[in-house]
């Protein structure tokens, strides 16, 4: 096991490196040709494992990139490419280095507090991190400023990118009342680079591209955008992972000396977590999304509703998600499905509407074992191991079958790999 730890690490090593574009990295040749938000601050703790130093640089050329209101953009356009579409010329942001107009999950202030806490050259660390902290928070200040507006303490997404769980069954009913009118023609190119039996339909496309067409008629004012978008919905996923960055930046400003702005990321996570019990559904025993466009909760099981033990729960509801796993684990070979097998809509191989992502294994296995949940978290390291082992690193994959789908030598996979391996190092 340790040979064949070691060569799969070598392994993510060589795929982290060949993706690498010097001050960032792509998530995949290809496919995925610029630099993506929440793909970046994952793949910096996979850095760490081979170059602090760099690491750091991947979350700072991310944020070099904030717009002056707070946003930080899902995508940074850093070079001409034609083979991604909607690219620059679709958003039209009007950014000296073109950017995307919408956000994702703030990993962010989670990834750099990680960094610090293991980090080799400690002052070097610190130095960055103090950097980072200002930008950090004013992402945070952002979402509770624009995608909160009325104080619930929960934040919405506007565009199903946002979420990073692009065509999940979760945006089905609130995506089908984005119109269409007006659609500018368009050609997808991901469908040229993976099996288009694995990525979303023409009609979210069609849905995705209006949503965009429509911001952009709104001079990208991040400030209007969350009032005139039609798709407003709150995904207890997105919100779990920024209210542990916001803890995880109360923590290290406290350390650092800025006592305000750890107060005020404090109370944005007391508050969002407080808020998230109204996500709560007994009859699913997980959390669900809310479609704020309607005032209704969406009945899905996702896995959005159990990311949520990333926020850090009470114990009563770490329980419930614990045993709405090991229910998800007799229904298929590996955790964690991103919709349950047994509910209306799953698709084994299609994107997020049931495959195993790495990542969300990684941060919901990061909950479970913080709330002392450690066989759970074992188990699901573990079945991320397994598909690692059948089918190599790709982008996602059948949770029945193992079979690997979308791109190959996917960044974000590699350095989960290197997390969790270097992690059960460590332990023994
Ligand atoms: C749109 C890069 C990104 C991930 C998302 C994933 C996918 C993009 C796409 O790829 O989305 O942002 O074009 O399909 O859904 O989570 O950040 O890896």
């Amino acid at each position: 096991m340790p040979e064949q730890a070691d060569d799969l690490m070598a392994r993510a090593v060589e795929i982290m490196t060949e993706n690498d574009r010097g001050s960032y990295t792509v998530p995949t040749k290809g496919l995925y040709p610029y630099q993506w938000n929440w793909d970046s601050c994952l793949t910096a703790l996979g850095q760490a494992h081979f170059d602090e130093a760099r690491a750091w640089t991947e979350i700072e050329t991310l944020m070099a990139h904030q717009w002056p209101c707070g946003m930080v953009p899902h995508i940074i356009f850093h070079e001409k490419s034609d083979s991604y579409f909607p690219g620059p010329d679709t958003w039209q942001t009007g950014r000296p280095v073109p950017t995307t107009g919408i956000t994702q999950p703030a990993v962010a202030g989670f990834a750099m507090a990680r960094l610090l806490s293991r980090a080799k050259d400690r002052s070097a660390a610190l130095r960055r991190a103090r950097a980072l902290l200002f930008k950090v928070s004013a992402w945070h200040d952002w979402f509770y400023r624009t995608r909160d507006p009325q104080g619930t303490g929960l934040v919405a997404i506007i565009h199903p990118w946002e979420s990073g769980r692009d065509n999940s069954i979760d945006w089905d009913a609130a995506l089908a009342r984005v119109p269409t009118e007006g659609l500018e023609p368009f050609t997808r190119q991901d469908i040229l680079h993976a099996n288009p039996d694995h990525r979303p339909t023409q009609a979210q496309y069609d849905r995705y591209i209006w949503l965009v067409q429509h911001f952009r008629g709104l001079g990208w004012d991040t400030s209007r955008l969350h009032d005139a978008s039609p798709f407003r919905v709150v995904d207890p996923g997105f919100n779990a992972i920024l209210i542990r960055a916001c803890d995880e930046l109360a923590d290290l400003a406290m350390e650092l000396g800025e006592t305000e702005l750890a107060a005020r990321n404090r109370a944005y996570a007391e508050r969002g977590r407080a808020a998230l019990e109204s996500l709560w559904d007994d009859k699913l025993e997980q959390y669900l999304c809310f479609d704020r466009a309607i005032g209704a909760a969406v009945d899905s099981p996702s896995i959005g509703g159990i990311l949520a033990v990333f926020a850090g729960l009470p114990d009563h509801r770490v329980d419930a998600l614990a045993r709405r796993v090991g229910l998800l684990a007799r229904r298929c070979g590996f955790l964690v499905p991103s919709h349950d097998p047994a509910a209306k809509g799953f698709e084994s191989l299609r994107y997020w509407r049931g495959p195993v992502w790495l990542v969300v294994n990684y941060m919901i296995a990061d909950g479970f074992a913080k709330a002392g949940h450690r066989q759970v978290a074992k188990h699901i390291d573990d079945d991320s191991l397994r598909l690692i082992a059948e089918s190599g690193f790709a982008e996602y994959y059948d949770p029945i079958t193992a079979e690997p789908c979308g791109g190959g030598r996917f960044t974000w996979t590699a350095a989960m790999v290197l997390e969790i391996l270097n992690g059960q190092k460590a332990a023994a």
